[in-house]
């Protein structure tokens, strides 16, 4: 099998990550990291090394992108974070306002209603993560999360460049560098991508939702930009073309760290005779062999099950996974990760990642980030994979989303590891700080999958 972590895509994360912090550095100055711990060291242990001082990361699904990208494409503040959907559907949910009314308004009076509904009043206290998020942004921030109105975070926001509000983010959350979600089908942020300036800290995920899902829509466009394609994706002339054009993105896009894809929830991937299944098969795998980077599968959405709620009216269905066991078995070079919608996929995504060594799942999204999800997702992985999956992503879409989701997982993370090293210690396994630093390197070291050459 070739090396799938390949020289493209090591470039974009083997530069000299802060592991080099913890695991190495013990090595060298603290010869106490190698001593076995005993059974009550181990949760203060895990949870320094677990903390975002500590264990800095690479946030591998955001939607974010940095200030230099405009205000329309680089979303903080306290009115967008208000806006955020997970927010918006509890509004619309509980039937506080009609949304054609709400979305003709400005983002600022949306975010009054929006405050005055979900969080001044008391009678919605904000259980639900989305609300939650919002909370212990603010605090987090130095702002007052019972205030009765919007002021003094207008001012903060009003006083505090953008730069600054990203570092405090990303610094609060422990994150080092962020992937994004780069759809070159979105004219508004193909303009930018075709010009703009990069922060170094972001790249790329290139989403392909619309080549993939809508290929007869993607044509369209595909032919206007001198892609010369035809209705049927298995020609050779076509798909060459799209290689080629995926090729071409490829080299204007920011670092980019593989494609991306999110799938309904009966998807025939591996079926050739399906327009999803040949663009895959013809051109998007091929393409993403020759540049060394990994498939990224979001299986499960349902979009649109009320449009009239805008991004907040999407559902979420049980995936057929027949389709992607069938999928990496026959594509052997090319590396996946795959991170399903639906909590009852989670098993079978683990399951799948057991006996293929070109698959990996990730992370946690939308509606099954979830404490109780997430914390049983994490149990049944380490049980069930050891070390060989990536645990979280953080999904933002608002710069603020980084702080509530990573203190919220690193809590779980802490909690679950501990149980599990203490289990191990029971067990006869000698426990060391070096040890438990360098699973949290394994866990979260980006290029895992150079390991499959
Ligand atoms: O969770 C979300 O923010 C959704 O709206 C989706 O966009 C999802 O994150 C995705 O990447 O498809
Ligand atoms: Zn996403």
């Amino acid at each position: 099998m070739q090396a799938l972590g390949t020289s493209a895509y090591k470039s974009n994360f083997d530069a000299p990550l802060l592991w080099a912090y913890s695991y190495g550095s013990y090595l060298q100055s603290e010869p106490l990291a190698m001593s076995t711990l005993s059974r009550d060291q181990i949760p203060a242990v895990v949870a320094a090394e677990t903390s975002a001082q500590q264990l800095i990361v690479d946030d591998w699904h955001t939607h974010l992108l940095g200030p230099q990208a405009g205000p329309q494409l680089c979303l903080y503040g306290i009115d967008q974070q208000l806006a955020y959907h997970y927010v918006r559907r509890k509004l619309f949910a509980a039937g506080h306002i009609d949304p054609a009314t709400f979305y003709a308004w400005s983002l600022e009076r949306q975010g009054d209603f929006t405050w005055q509904k979900l969080f001044a009043d008391p009678a919605s206290d904000p259980f639900d993560e989305g609300c939650r998020g919002v909370v212990v942004a603010l605090e987090a921030l130095g702002l007052d999360p019972n205030a009765a109105t919007l002021h003094q975070a207008r001012q903060f926001y009003a006083d505090t460049p953008p730069q600054e509000i990203q570092r405090r983010c990303m610094e609060l959350a422990g994150v080092r560098r962020i992937v994004g979600t780069q759809d070159v089908f979105n004219d508004q942020e193909r303009a930018y991508y075709e010009s703009g300036e990069w922060d170094e800290c972001y790249l790329s995920g290139f989403r392909l939702d619309e080549l993939v899902l809508h290929y007869p829509r993607a044509a369209v466009k595909l032919n206007t930009w001198g892609y010369e394609v035809g209705n049927d994706p298995s020609q050779p002339a076509t798909a060459q073309a799209i290689r080629r054009f995926l090729a071409d993105w490829y080299g204007k896009l920011h670092g980019v760290a593989y494609g991306a894809c999110s799938f309904p929830p009966h998807c025939p991937v591996h079926d050739l005779s399906g327009l999803e299944g040949a663009v895959l098969h013809h051109a998007v795998l091929p393409a993403l062999r020759e540049l060394n980077l990994p498939f990224f599968m979001m299986p499960g959405p349902i979009r649109q099950l009320k449009p009239e709620w805008r991004d907040a009216g999407d559902g979420v269905g049980l995936a057929d996974m027949y389709p992607y066991q069938h999928l990496v078995r026959r594509h052997p070079d090319n590396a996946f990760f795959i991170t399903p919608l639906h909590n009852a996929n989670q098993y079978d995504a683990s399951v799948l990642s057991c006996h293929n060594d070109n698959i990996m799942v990730i992370g946690h999204w939308w509606f099954n980030y979830h404490p109780g999800l997430v914390e049983q997702d994490l149990r049944m992985r380490l049980e069930m994979t050891g070390d060989r999956f990536i645990p979280f992503n953080s999904d933002a879409r608002v710069l603020e989303n980084l702080i509530p989701k990573w203190q919220r997982f690193r809590a779980i993370l802490a909690n679950v590891l501990s149980e599990k090293y203490q289990d191990l210690h029971d067990a006869g396994r000698q426990v060391t700080r070096a040890g438990i630093a360098q699973t949290l390197q394994t866990l979260f070291t980006p290029n895992r999958f150079s390991q499959l050459s």
